[in-house]
């Protein structure tokens, strides 16, 4: 069965592009067909999936609705999820690079548009691949620490999210039929595995696999020694891990060695009260092995030592829903975070002292930093000087 002739092009369209513009299916070069289109398409909706709902989490837990409390078990939950987001964003760099340019003579195809719905299809395309390069560089250029982009990176990243998985929906839906076809498809045995495609595709694969192997070791920390391009290495940093936002970035050095510094419990309490370090460091203890897991897609997990939070709203009489804010010495950034009520009562949810059984340095958050089970690290506010009970 052969393909209806496609109308001649018009003049004037460069012969190269003219050539293209055959229907795709006589392309012989079986890297640039449906098949290999189908194969990378595939990988994609995988990883864009994971990224899509790993990614929805992390802003649950970060702005969560009336509806959504996030939990404290398991404690190392935001790691996984998060580690999962990252890991999987980094591995599609090579597919998404590789599909589009197994695709790209396709873009030629002539006629452009075969009616309205193919047009809006088409259409389609700009935010599909527009949004999905941005996803990629913005994620990328985040993690790298290369804060250079021109717009605040959340709420962009967020939204373009659902500009690129509204346009992959229609991507799917008008590809179903062709990627069915093409992966029924086989070759007729006599020919042989397609060595062409077979190669471009384990290229890709090897890549992608590659680009995972060396930056996995951020958050799967036995694997750090691998993590030649991780932008930070989780047994490297003062006290032997990871500083997100020093004290002489922050501007907390003086507030935090004031040896007048008081922490204050407040709000929605019978008493109010304010401890001096002494007094802190006199308050029952309690120890935890918990992960700081940053947003950016590293995690270093550590032994901490301090006061439950539940001890202090229990000392100062909270009821028993109370969700709490804790504030930093830090006037801007990253300088409070709120603990909703379940959080707020897991006695491993702790006002820190001590890391591996050493007095927190000024850059992890001395004299006293906040460390919960299943937070991002972004949620894991240092130096904190005020506990506001709601
Ligand atoms: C981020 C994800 C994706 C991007 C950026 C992307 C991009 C593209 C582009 C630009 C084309 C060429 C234009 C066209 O044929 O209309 C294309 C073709 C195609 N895509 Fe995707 N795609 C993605 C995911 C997927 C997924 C998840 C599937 C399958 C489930 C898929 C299956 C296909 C197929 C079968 C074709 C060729 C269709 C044909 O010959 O008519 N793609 N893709
Ligand atoms: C299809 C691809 C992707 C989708 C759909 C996606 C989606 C999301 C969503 C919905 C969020 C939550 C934003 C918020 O809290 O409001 C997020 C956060 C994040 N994503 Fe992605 N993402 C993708 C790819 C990537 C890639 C490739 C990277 C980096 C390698 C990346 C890095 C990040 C980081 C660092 C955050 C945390 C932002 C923050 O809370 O400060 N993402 N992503
Ligand atoms: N006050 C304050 N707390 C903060 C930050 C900050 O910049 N200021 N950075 C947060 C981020 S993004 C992370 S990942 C963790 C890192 O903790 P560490 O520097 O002790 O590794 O601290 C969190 N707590
Ligand atoms: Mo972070």
């Amino acid at each position: 069965m052969t393909e209806p002739a496609a109308p001649p092009a018009p003049q004037g369209i460069p012969a190269r592009i003219r050539e293209r513009a055959r229907s795709w299916r006589d392309d012989p070069d079986p890297r640039h067909d449906e098949r290999t289109a189908s194969l990378l398409g595939l990988a994609l909706g995988v990883s864009f999936l994971t990224c899509a709902l790993t990614g929805l989490y992390s802003h649950l837990v970060q702005h969560p609705p009336d509806w959504f409390q996030a939990p404290s078990q398991p404690a190392g939950l935001y790691r996984v999820t998060q580690g999962l987001h990252v890991a999987t964003g980094i591995a599609s760099v090579p597919l998404l690079l590789a599909k589009l340019w197994a695709v790209f003579p396709h873009l030629f195809r002539w006629p452009p548009v075969t009616g309205v719905a193919h047009a809006l299809e088409r259409i389609s395309l700009v935010p599909l691949v527009g949004g999905s390069l941005f996803m990629l560089v913005s994620g990328m250029a985040n993690i790298d620490l290369w804060y250079v982009l021109p717009f605040n990176f959340p709420p962009t990243h967020f939204w373009m999210a659902w500009v690129t998985m509204g346009a992959l929906a229609i991507h799917i839906g008008a590809k179903v039929t062709t990627t069915r076809a093409a992966l029924a498809r086989t070759r007729p045995v006599e020919l042989g595995p397609d060595p062409s495609r077979r190669r471009f595709l384990t290229a890709v694969g090897v890549g992608s696999a590659g680009l995972t192997a060396v930056t996995i070791g951020q958050t799967v920390n036995p694997l750090s020694p691998l993590a030649l391009l991780a932008p930070r290495h989780p047994d490297r940093g003062t006290q032997g891990f990871p500083v997100n936002g020093s004290a002489a970035e922050t501007g907390v050095t003086t507030a935090a060695t004031d040896p007048g510094f008081r922490l204050l419990v407040d709000g929605m309490v019978t008493t109010s009260l304010s401890f001096s370090l002494d007094d802190l460091r006199a308050l029952p203890r309690r120890d935890a092995t918990l992960p700081i897991a940053c947003v950016e897609g590293w995690s270093a997990s550590r032994r901490w030592s301090g006061v439950p939070l539940r001890e202090l709203l229990a000392r100062a009489g909270a009821g028993p829903d109370a969700w709490v804010t804790v504030h930093s010495l830090q006037t801007d950034g990253f300088n409070r975070s709120d603990i909703n009520a379940v959080q707020a009562r897991d006695p491993d949810t702790l006002l820190a002292l001590e890391a591996d059984g050493e007095i927190l340095s000024l850059d992890h958050g001395y004299p006293v930093r906040l460390i919960g089970p299943n937070r991002p690290g972004v949620m894991q506010t240092k130096w904190i000087t005020r506990v506001e009970v709601h």
